[in-house]
C-alpha cells in the first residue's frame, strides 16, 4: 500500500494526539492522586527558599524542613539558587501540583504580583516569610512572619552613635567625622533596604558620621572579602563598619586581618544575624556589636501554614523575637547559636 505524505503525516498526528490525551490523563490522575494524598497524610506545603548564602539561610532552611517533618507535613521545597525566576517557577510548579499552602522567602520585593494573582485564582493561600514584598493588591498574600529589619537598622545606628558620642574615652576626641563603611544586602531584598534605612535615620541628625561608602556584598562572605580589599585601598581613616549581615563581616575581617589591622578595635564593627562565628569574634573583640536575626522561625511558619490550609486568617504582620549582643554584655550568657 503507498502511503501518500499526506497520509503518513495524519497518521503520525494521530499517534501525538494519542499520546498527548493519554499523558494529560495521566497528568490529571497524578493531581487525583496528589490531592488523595494529602487527605490522608496532612497538608501539603510548597515552600521556595532563595538559597544557602549564608550560614543564616541554611539554620532557616532547616528550621523550616524539621518543624513540616515533625508535623507530618509534607513540604514540597524548592532552592532557587539566587534567582528571582526560580522561585515563580517553583511557585507556579506547586500551583499545578495544588498544594495546599504556599510559603516563601521573596528575595526580593517586586516582582511576584502576577504569580501571586495565578495563586490567589487557583484557591491556595501564601505566606511570606523572612522578607517583605510590595504587591498592588494585598489579599494576594494571607500574611508575613519574619525580621523586623528596620529596627536592626535602627539598632545598629545607635549603638554607633553611642559608641562615639558618649564612650568617646579611648577614641580621637579631635576627629571632625565618623567615617562609616556599609555593607549592604541583596539589592532589592526588603530586609537591606529596611537595615540601609534604620540605620540613616538614627544618624540622620548627627552630620559627624557620615557614609563614606556603601555597595552590595549580596550578603556573601567572598564578596565581603572583596568590598573590603576596595574600600581599604579607598580610605585611609575608616572608623566603622556597618554589615548587613555576619557572612560579609567576616569576609572583611579577613581581608582587615591581611593588612595587619585590628577589627574591633582599629575600626569599629557592628553586625547583623548573630551566627555562632559572629559571638565567637565578640568574644575574641574583633566585633563589637552583633544584632541578631532570628532565622530558626519553622514552628511558627509551619503553625501559620496549617492555619491557612484550615481555612483561618493568621496576623497581617508578625515579628520574631530579636535580641542585640554589645561587647560590654556578659557573653558568657550567649547560649550557643546552632548556625
Ligand atoms: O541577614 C542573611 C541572609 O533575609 C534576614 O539573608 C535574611 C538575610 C540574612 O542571607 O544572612
Amino acid at each position: 500500500m503507498i502511503h501518500t505524505k499526506r497520509q503518513i503525516r495524519k497518521h503520525f498526528l494521530g499517534i501525538i494526539f494519542f499520546i498527548l490525551i493519554c499523558s494529560l490523563i495521566g497528568c490529571s490522575a497524578q493531581k487525583k492522586k496528589v490531592s488523595q494524598f494529602d487527605e490522608d497524610h496532612g497538608i501539603i506545603v510548597g515552600f521556595s527558599q532563595i538559597g544557602a548564602e549564608s550560614a543564616w539561610r541554611t539554620c532557616n532552611t532547616r528550621s523550616v524542613q524539621d518543624a513540616a517533618a515533625e508535623k507530618g507535613v509534607q513540604l514540597v521545597y524548592d532552592n532557587a539558587e539566587q534567582k528571582q525566576e526560580n522561585q515563580i517557577k517553583a511557585i507556579r510548579s506547586f500551583i499545578a501540583y495544588q498544594v495546599d499552602v504556599i510559603v516563601f522567602v521573596p528575595i526580593v520585593t517586586d516582582g511576584w504580583d502576577n504569580v501571586l494573582q495565578e495563586a490567589q485564582d487557583a484557591g491556595i493561600p501564601v505566606l511570606v516569610t523572612d522578607r517583605k514584598i510590595d504587591v498592588a493588591d494585598p489579599s494576594l498574600y494571607a500574611g508575613f512572619i519574619g525580621t523586623d529589619s528596620l529596627k536592626e537598622g535602627r539598632n545598629a545606628g545607635l549603638f554607633v552613635l553611642d559608641k562615639f558620642t558618649n564612650k568617646r574615652d579611648h577614641l580621637d576626641q579631635t576627629k571632625e567625622y565618623i567615617n562609616i563603611v556599609e555593607l549592604f544586602g541583596t539589592e532589592g531584598s526588603s530586609v537591606a533596604n529596611g537595615r540601609a534605612e534604620g540605620f540613616r535615620e538614627v544618624l540622620k541628625d548627627h552630620p559627624e558620621f557620615r557614609i563614606v561608602y556603601s555597595k552590595s556584598g549580596d550578603f556573601l562572605r567572598s564578596k565581603g572579602y572583596e568590598l573590603a580589599v576596595e574600600f581599604l585601598d579607598m580610605h585611609e581613616d575608616i572608623d566603622v563598619i556597618y554589615s548587613h549581615n555576619d557572612g560579609m563581616t567576616l569576609g572583611a575581617i579577613e581581608a582587615m586581618e591581611e593588612r595587619g589591622l585590628r577589627p574591633g578595635t582599629d575600626i569599629v564593627i557592628v553586625t547583623i544575624d548573630a551566627q555562632q562565628a559572629a559571638i565567637d569574634a565578640l568574644r575574641e573583640g574583633k566585633v563589637n556589636c552583633v544584632i541578631e536575626c532570628n532565622p530558626k522561625t519553622g514552628p511558627e511558619i509551619i503553625k501559620l501554614a496549617e492555619r491557612l490550609a484550615a481555612g483561618e486568617t493568621i496576623p497581617r504582620v508578625q515579628y520574631v523575637h530579636e535580641e542585640v549582643f554589645y561587647e560590654t554584655d556578659d557573653l558568657s550568657l550567649i547560649e550557643p547559636r546552632g548556625y
